[in-house]
């Protein structure tokens, strides 16, 4: 009896232990190398080919995505091309430096190097913070770090289907008037992934392609508003939000959404589920009218034809 006693307590240890072991397995910090070159040159940013004179990072509007987890070192290096005309910086929502340090300019033809732990989880603005930073963000020099959570996916924080990146900028064509653009005069469009009505074939001329989900999929939204002087009202209309991380943070959960306010260089997360039994479209606008009505809208078709690579992998931000 009293040995039967003894193997049950045993057999409770050994549970306790393996539970315990498996449980806290939060993903092991690494160091993540990033490298990101300045580029000035011209870009589309439109569905017709206006061109524009952006100074980029990697090239494109926005820059690449970066995405580490929690508790990994960033490596990064930041090199300014030679045939560049400007010096840049590279300012990370997500680090915990010095301003005059890490942050500090490369003029062309130099590079810099700087670490730093993605100590919070989220989703965080990254730009060039260059005088006249208004410029040179108007000018298209920000992008996105997805800082993952090093617990992996929780029951508050389930396993998306898809994932997509959504990055909103204003559009100002005189890009040459940096006082202008500190004072907000000129602008006349919104971007979305650097063009206008990106994923919008009912108001873009040209637009061939809309986000694409399955019905019935949880599809994540990381969304960062890097306009230079106005707030974003995200909302999906024909939809609610299923739950808004604020700042990305799966501790900041709000629940049932219409609308979130997103403030200049804030960055979000938001959850949402299309209806499971029909093909049905939904519309992710700026609902304030000027930012939606000149290209702040995106539109997510959910249908059984939906693209199966799109919104997976390396394929959450459509160029
Ligand atoms: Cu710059």
């Amino acid at each position: 009896m009293r040995k039967n006693w003894m193997n049950a307590t045993n057999k409770t240890l050994l549970l306790f232990f393996a539970a315990v072991l498996f449980a806290a397995t939060p993903a092991m910090a690494k160091t993540v190398k990033v490298d990101i070159h300045c580029v000035e040159k011209d870009v589309e940013i439109d569905n017709k080919g206006t061109k524009f004179p952006a100074w980029t990072f990697g090239g494109t509007l926005p820059g690449p995505v970066v995405r580490v987890t929690e508790g990994d070192l960033v490596d990064f290096t930041l090199v300014n091309d030679e045939a560049n005309g400007h010096s840049h910086s590279m300012d990370f929502h997500a680090a915990k430096v010095d301003v005059l340090e890490e942050f500090d300019v490369v003029k062309p033809g130099s590079k810099k190097n700087y670490k730093f732990e993605a100590k919070y989880p989220g989703v965080f603005m990254y730009h060039c913070g260059a005088n006249n930073m208004a410029q040179h963000i108007a000018k298209g020099m920000y992008g996105i770090i997805i800082v993952d959570p090093k617990e992996g996916f929780t029951k508050n924080y389930p396993k998306p289907d898809r994932e997509y990146v959504l990055v909103q900028s204003q559009y100002f064509p005189d890009s040459g008037d940096a006082m202008a653009i500190v004072d907000n005069v000129g602008s006349t469009g919104s971007l979305i992934n650097g063009k206008i009505f990106h994923y919008d074939p009912l108001h873009g001329a040209g637009s061939a392609r809309t986000l694409e989900s399955k019905p019935g999929e949880l599809v994540r939204i990381f969304f960062v508003n890097a306009n230079v002087n106005e707030a974003a009202a995200f909302h999906p209309i024909g939809n609610v939000w299923a739950r808004v991380y604020q700042n990305g943070n799966p501790k900041n959960v709000l629940y049932g959404m219409q609308t979130y306010n997103v403030a200049v260089s804030e960055a979000d997360t938001f959850d949402i589920y299309s209806p499971a039994d029909r093909v049905t479209h939904n519309a992710y606008v700026d609902h304030n009218m000027k930012a939606a009505h000149h290209g702040a809208i995106t539109i997510m078709t959910n249908s059984d034809e939906a693209d199966p690579k799109m919104g997976k992998g390396d394929n959450i931000l459509p160029r």
